[in-house]
């Protein structure tokens, strides 16, 4: 054992040293308290043996020190002349685990000794067992929750993030947003390929999504096939953005879906929805607005997203530019399905007109037109000084004709839509760009 001697008699030191060293053990020496309490606090010790009355630090004071800064148990053993017995119950209560009378004994020595040896050991091994508990306890922490089949983090973990959230938001004023998503017909997908490659959807799913989060923000396993993000200092129209980055992640995945009709892969819908730190707005209401955006997504068709804050006459309103009245009233059937204030301009030579007049948060125009295609519509509508901001989309069944291509190249709209892709897919997607493109640099 490491032993630490202190006292300020040369020879005391000297008599302790030799019975120390011949008992096998290394010693240190200290003139004083306090010149043994800075060897301590330095390089630590497994016994000291103090004499009572030093210079400096009594051992009283050196005893109560070393217990209020060890790291690991010290055994503290006091010296005093036979006749003080009260300086040496001072000094039990100071902390001390015993006692030597001067004249030292070597054989009282080496009996406390023994008992510093197995004091130490039990100290040291229940600072071990602790270590080790406390690892436990943190992996068990972890473990709680984390979801079993995703990885993810699971709705325990969710409520407490939140929470704390909630709190952060209602104090200093940060936003947040919730993104709620729920696999697409996963039951039929069950159904058709078995619980344990749906197991397998939920893994890469989550993983897709996963990949997509920022560090600063979280992906939850919420129940079921339903799963959780949240967005930390986001609003609902920056968090659309990468919601939709998301969204997008998991239909690139091509997981085919053999429920679906014709080559259809599993997908996701999400629902957004933000914190609103000037009307204190509760995390659960949050949530709730988040999951009833879902539900919407899922009515108006899967494998969108959905905003919260466009409800009502909120809504937003799109200008379709479409001649034929057929193909017109189709997609603002299609459109209004997906929650859009519709417009139809059936002449596009009037279109710019409506558009300085109603100011659409988005134009959607077909690119074959009489009289003005869709691609010059688009570029008076970007020299507009009022629409130059306007999201503009063209549809056509021919995008990738040499002609289209130079028409769009010179008109750059935002979007091209084949026409063969009904515009209800497009909505989510639209929206998003319609949100984007307001979100300020
Ligand atoms: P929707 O597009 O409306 O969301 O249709 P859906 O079929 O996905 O929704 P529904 O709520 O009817 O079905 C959800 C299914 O998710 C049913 C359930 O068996 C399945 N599911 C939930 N948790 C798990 C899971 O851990 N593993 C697997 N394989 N399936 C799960
Ligand atoms: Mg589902
Ligand atoms: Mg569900």
């Amino acid at each position: 054992m490491r032993v630490l001697i202190a006292d300020d008699s040369a020879t005391s030191r000297l008599l302790l040293r030799a019975a120390l060293g011949a008992l096998g053990h290394r010693c240190v020496e200290a003139n004083d308290g306090s010149e043994a309490f800075e060897l301590f606090t330095r390089a630590g010790a497994d016994v000291i043996v103090s004499d009572w009355m030093m210079p400096g630090l009594t051992g009283e004071e050196l005893c109560r020190r070393v217990r209020a800064t060890e790291l690991s148990y010290t055994y503290f053993i006091l010296l005093t002349s036979l006749e003080d017995k009260s300086h040496a119950l001072a000094g039990m209560e100071a902390g001390a685990d015993d006692y030597l009378s001067k004249p030292l004994n070597r054989n009282d020595l080496e009996i406390r000794l023994g008992a510093a040896v197995r004091l130490t050991a039990l100290h040291r091994r229940l600072a071990g067992q602790q270590a080790q508990l406390e690892k436990l306890n943190a992996a068990l922490f972890v473990d709680a929750r984390t979801d079993g089949l995703t990885g993810a983090a699971n709705r325990l973990r969710f409520d407490e993030d939140l929470a704390a959230l909630e709190d952060r938001s209602a104090r200093y004023g940060h936003r947040y947003s919730v993104a709620f998503f729920d696999v697409d017909r996963f039951k039929l997908y069950n159904d058709t390929c078995g619980h344990a490659a749906g197991d397998d959807v939920l893994r890469s799913v989550a993983a897709a999504l996963s990949r997509q989060c920022r560090t600063s923000d979280a992906l939850y396993r919420y129940g079921g096939e339903e799963l959780v993000a949240i967005l930390t200092e986001q609003t609902t129209a920056t968090a659309a953005v990468a919601v939709e980055r998301m969204r997008a992640a998991v239909e690139r995945l091509g997981i085919a879906h053999p429920g679906l009709d014709g080559d259809g892969v599993v997908t996701v819908s999400a629902g957004v929805a933000g914190s609103d730190p000037e009307m204190l707005v509760a995390a659960g209401a949050v949530v709730k607005r988040a999951d009833l955006a879902l539900y919407r997504a899922k009515g108006a068709g899967r494998n969108r997203v959905v905003l919260d804050q466009f409800e009502g006459d909120q809504r937003l309103r799109v200008l379709l530019v479409e001649p034929s009245l057929t193909r017109a009233l189709a997609s603002r059937a299609e459109l209004e399905s997906a929650g859009f204030v519709v417009r139809v301009v059936t002449d596009p030579r009037s279109a710019l007109a409506v558009a300085l007049q109603e100011r659409p948060d988005a134009m959607i125009a077909a690119l074959d037109m009489p009289g003005l295609d869709g691609a010059a519509l688009c570029q008076a509508v970007r020299s507009d000084p009022h629409l130059s901001h306007t999201p503009f989309v063209v549809c056509t069944a021919q995008a990738t004709s040499p002609r289209s291509i130079a028409l769009l190249e010179e008109a750059t709209p935002d979007a091209i839509v084949d026409e063969t892709v009904p515009l209800k897919e497009f909505a989510g997607r639209l929206t998003v760009l319609i949100v984007a493109g307001r979100v300020p640099a």
